[in-house]
């Protein structure tokens, strides 16, 4: 957890579904002004390399109009879009809690904002992660559904102990996925869209391996928590991704990794590169190899 002195506002006893109030009145110029020099920064590199969908997203809901948005007026808007809204919380919560909020269509928002010296990099969630990041794709209604769908997944895969590959699932899509397009391909992944050097890396550099999207290859592969991914993984389209996630039937892929012995455990490290795959590049892995960290 994060010390208090960090969170927005100091912490208080938390509501069961781990929801706070936004508070946003008491945000500080400051704190408004992180969002926007970070905001700024984003959109000198994401024309031309983030979707579409994710650039149509940050228009609907006017995400630039100039400080830390007030998640009750964004929800209004979102919800008339797509039936979503974001509700805050104090920063990461607990799987369960996650899935169920993602389930019933909300999104939760951690409600801080970095400090100055950490425009880079995070270690948790703050607001500008979650809704510069995930917001803009929750007004697309294929990918709103996709986010349903893996809430609703989460709750059932509760019990399967397999609840870390299905997060591999959620890191290679939601955090940092490709989507190959007629233009070229673009950025959707929340993880990468709220980068300025991961959103130039994930497609421009000769580093990571780009591969194409499969549950089952995903459910089994690890993936980088503190660096820049060695792969990343490419769908052709919001439509594809849904329907290959709703129409797999997880509880066999569940009961295939308990038998090979890889339940939470992952068969394939970051960097592999399978024959079952589909290669759009093949890395070199020269960042990584050096030793990474940008
Ligand atoms: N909590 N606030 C927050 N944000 C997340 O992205 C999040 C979380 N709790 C759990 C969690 N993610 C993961 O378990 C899922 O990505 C699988
Ligand atoms: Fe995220």
């Amino acid at each position: 957890m994060k010390e208090t002195g960090e969170f927005h506002r100091a912490s208080q006893a938390p509501a069961e579904d781990y929801t706070i109030p936004q508070d946003w009145e008491s945000y500080t110029d400051e704190e408004h002004a992180t969002w926007d020099t970070l905001y700024k920064r984003l959109m000198e590199v994401l024309p031309g390399r983030a979707d579409k969908a994710f650039l149509e997203g940050l228009k609907a809901l006017d995400l630039g109009k100039g400080g830390i948005p007030h998640f009750e007026r964004m929800s209004d808007e979102l919800e008339a879009l797509t039936g979503w809204r974001v509700v805050a919380v104090p920063g990461l919560v607990p799987d369960e809690v996650f899935f169920d909020h993602l389930a019933n269509r909300r999104f939760p928002a951690g409600n801080f904002i970095r400090k100055p010296d950490q425009l880079d990099y995070i270690q948790e969630p703050d607001v500008f992660h979650d809704v510069f990041g995930h917001v803009p794709m929750l007004s697309n209604p294929v990918f709103a559904d996709y986010m349903q769908a893996y809430g609703q997944g989460g709750l059932r895969s509760l019990d399967s102990g397999c609840l870390k590959n299905l997060a591999a699932l959620y890191w290679y899509t939601v955090e940092f996925g490709l989507i190959n397009t007629d233009e070229g391909m673009r950025i959707y992944g929340a993880g990468i869209v709220s980068s300025p050097a991961e959103s130039v890396f994930s497609l421009e550099d000769p580093s990571p391996n780009r591969i194409g999207f499969d549950v089952d290859r995903l459910l089994r592969t690890d993936y980088r928590i503190d660096d820049f991914q060695q792969t990343y993984f490419v769908i052709d389209s919001y439509e594809d991704l849904l329907e290959k996630t709703l129409r797999t039937d997880f509880a066999p892929l569940y009961e295939a990794l308990r038998d090979e012995g890889h339940a939470s455990s992952y068969e394939y490290s970051p960097a592999d590169v399978l024959d079952t795959d589909k290669v759009f590049n093949r890395g070199t892995q020269a960042y990584a190899n050096r030793g990474g960290r940008f």
